[in-house]
Order: structure tokens, then sequence, then C-alpha cells
């Protein structure tokens, strides 16, 4: 690794550079100096980013923008130059690096510790969105095309099945059966979305808890991180997203399903910090799709995880054999606890907005 941090600028000299967090996509590494000044280097997954200078320029213009409000760089993700004066690395091998300074005096975390730690990254993310609305839409690059597309994502699904490139359908028919009987639903919010009834805005795209930093003291938001799909997309998906991960009594790929439930006092905390920040922004059609979010963003993601199980595992990094069939698993657990607790959704919106 030597050979890549030599290539930034740095506060000292480096004295590890380990592994680090748990994302799926991008391989992570906690980079300290002998200062002690800590950064996160990132190899940024080109396989699944195919324009990494676009997402690149993405990032630089939003945290520019995020940063007109409050420059505390505990506040925005801020990069770090190369040598070369250039704000990532591309390697002769052709790999995409970059350098973050490290958030410090934070929490990242994988669950809510209590209902507060819900509600506040609800606030960080209705705050993003806030943040983001006064953004030049036109001027971002559509980093992952139809990202958030959930038809596209079904029609991949059945492809994957078709193809069936290892003989694995035949380990998964309950789980394709259950995604395929929900087809007509995963179309919903894209229906709307053309039809002008809900609007595009600027959004993450990639809510889980732990793209959120808290302060370790207060537990109040630091900064949002993860910005590689920041794109045009709906409020409805970035609050399902939250709701997917944040609102789990288990982690995405727990193995004992009967752990695996909704919880609607996480699902209010949530809905309160993100409403909390963000409701003067959206309009009455958007906030009454918010549930719909939760549950087509579960749909979204749990597809997404069984294509990739019949596919090779090539998207998502995993850890065991079948880790992407556990995962399909748990969102199939959280979709059919959303349908049970439809109606109580829909109470807590409506008691969060007062009415
Ligand atoms: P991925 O796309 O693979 O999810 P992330 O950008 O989310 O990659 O980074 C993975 C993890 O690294 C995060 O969940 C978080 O724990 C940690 N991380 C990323 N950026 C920072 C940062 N600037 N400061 C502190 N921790 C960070
Ligand atoms: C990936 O990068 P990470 O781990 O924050 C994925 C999300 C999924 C999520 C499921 C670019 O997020 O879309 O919802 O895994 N990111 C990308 O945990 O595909
Ligand atoms: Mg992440």
């Amino acid at each position: 690794m030597k050979n890549i941090y030599e290539r930034f600028v740095l506060d000292g000299d480096a004295i590890s550079c380990t592994r680090y967090g748990n994302g799926h996509i991008n391989e992570t590494y906690l980079l300290v100096t002998d200062r002690p000044h800590l950064y996160i280097l990132q190899k940024i997954n080109s396989h699944v980013f195919r324009d990494v200078p676009a997402l690149m320029q993405n990032i630089i213009d939003v945290t520019a923008h995020l940063r007109k409000d409050d420059d505390n760089p505990r506040h925005v993700l801020t990069l770090v130059q190369t040598v070369d004066g250039d704000d990532y690395l591309r390697t002769e091998d052709a790999e995409f690096w970059r350098l973050y300074e490290f958030v410090t005096d934070s929490l990242c975390l994988e669950k809510p510790q209590s209902i507060h730690d819900l509600l506040q990254s609800g606030v960080a993310f209705g705050t993003f969105q806030n943040q983001l609305a006064s953004f030049p839409a036109h001027t971002l690059s559509e980093t992952i095309p139809q990202f958030h597309d959930t038809p596209a994502r079904y029609r991949q699904l059945r492809e994957a099945i078709a193809k069936d490139k290892l003989g694995r359908v035949k380990n998964a028919m309950p789980e394709i059966e259950f995604y395929l009987s929900r087809d007509k639903e995963a179309g919903l919010l894209m229906q709307m979305s053309a039809s002008g009834e809900i609007p595009l805005r600027v959004t993450h795209n990639d809510t889980k808890l732990n793209n959120v930093m808290l302060d370790k003291r207060t537990r109040t938001p630091l900064c949002v991180i993860d910005l590689d799909t920041v794109m045009p997309g709906l409020a409805a998906h970035d609050f399902g997203d939250s709701i997917r991960f944040g609102a789990s009594t288990a982690s995405e790929d727990e193995l004992d399903l009967s752990k695996v439930h909704m919880s609607i006092e996480l699902f209010e905390a949530y809905t309160t910090g993100f409403l909390m920040a963000c409701k003067n922004r959206l309009t009455e059609r958007e906030i009454e799709t918010l549930p719909l979010g939760a549950k087509l963003m579960t749909l979204e993601c749990g597809s997404r995880f069984l294509t990739d199980y019949l596919s090779g595992d090539v998207y998502f990094h995993i850890a065991r054999p079948e880790h992407n069939l556990d995962r399909c698993r748990t969102q199939m657990e959280l979709v059919k606890d959303m349908e049970r607790k439809w109606d109580q959704m829909h109470q807590v919106i409506r008691r969060v907005m007062g009415s």
C-alpha cells in the first residue's frame, strides 16, 4: 500500500494502513501517521462505477456546495490532494484511489444503540436533502445508470434467473417466487415520478446508517459520507433506504430470521428526525409516499442481493458463500413486516406531520 499512500500529501510519516469499515463496494483503509493524523484511503470500485472521473467531479462539486454553508472539516467530507496536485490518483494499472480526512471523534454505527441515534441519522439525511435543494442537479453525472429504477432491477433479476450461470436457481426458489410476486408494486414510485406526481431531487441514494458520522460525545450528526451515488432521485428512496437498514431489529445478513423485524419505534424515530429537517421542502404527495419508499427500497435491495447471488457474487463484497442469499432473506422478512405494519407506518407519518 506504501506505493499508493506515498503519492498523497500526508501530514507526517505513515505508521499503519489497515482494512477498515463494513462497506460493500469500495476497498477502504485507515491510514495513520506519526503526528498522529488519521485518513481514510479508498480504492474506488471501478467495476461498479464505470466513469470514476465523473464520479469524483460530482463529489468535488457537492462537497464544495456543502462547504459554502459550513466549512468545518468535521462537517463535510474533505479530499486530500496527491503530490501532483490532483484530487484523486489514477495508477498506471488504471486503479483509482482517493484519500479523505478522517472525521475525528466520531461514531459510525452498524446498528442504532438507541432510538436517539436513528432520529439523529434522520436529521443528518434530512439536512443533507435540504442543503442540496439549491444544488444545480443537471450538472451531476449519473454514476450508476438506473440505480434506483426498481423495474430495471427486476429485469436484471429475471435475466439472472434465465441465465442461471452457476446453477443456483434451484437453491433459491422460494426467494425468487417472493420477489417476483411483488413485481407489480415494484414500479409504483417510478410511475409516479414519470407522470410528474412526485419530483426529482438531488438525493444521496445510499442512506444507510453507516454512511453517517455522529459526534462521539453528543451523538448528533457531523457529516454524511459515501457520496458516490449522489444523483437526481426520489426523496422516498432516501427515506426508504434508511428505514430498510436502520429500522431493522437485526443486521442485514442475520441468519436467524425470527430476529428480523421493522421496528415501528425506530421507524417513528427516523421519520421524526428526517421530517424535522426537510418537511418544508417536500410536497404533501411526497410525504405520503415515504412508507412506499421504505417497502420498495427493501424489495429492490433484496432483489439486488438475489440477482448477485444468482450471478456469482460479482457486485457486493461477500464474506461467506451464501452471504447474498442470506441478505436477500432478511430483506424479505422486512418487506413482510412492513406489509403487516402498513397502516401503522402511515399513522406515524400523519402523527409526525401533526395531522
Ligand atoms: P462503501 O462505498 O464501501 O460503503 P464508504 O465510503 O461508506 O464505502 O466507507 C466505508 C466505511 O469507512 C464507512 O462506513 C465508515 O465506517 C468509514 N469511513 C468512510 N469515510 C470516512 C471518513 N471520512 N471518516 C471516518 N470514517 C470514514
Ligand atoms: C451498498 O457501499 P455501501 O455498502 O454503503 C450499495 C447500496 C446497497 C447497500 C446494501 C453503490 O452500499 O446500494 O443498498 O450496499 N451501494 C452501491 O447494504 O451499490
Ligand atoms: Mg458506505
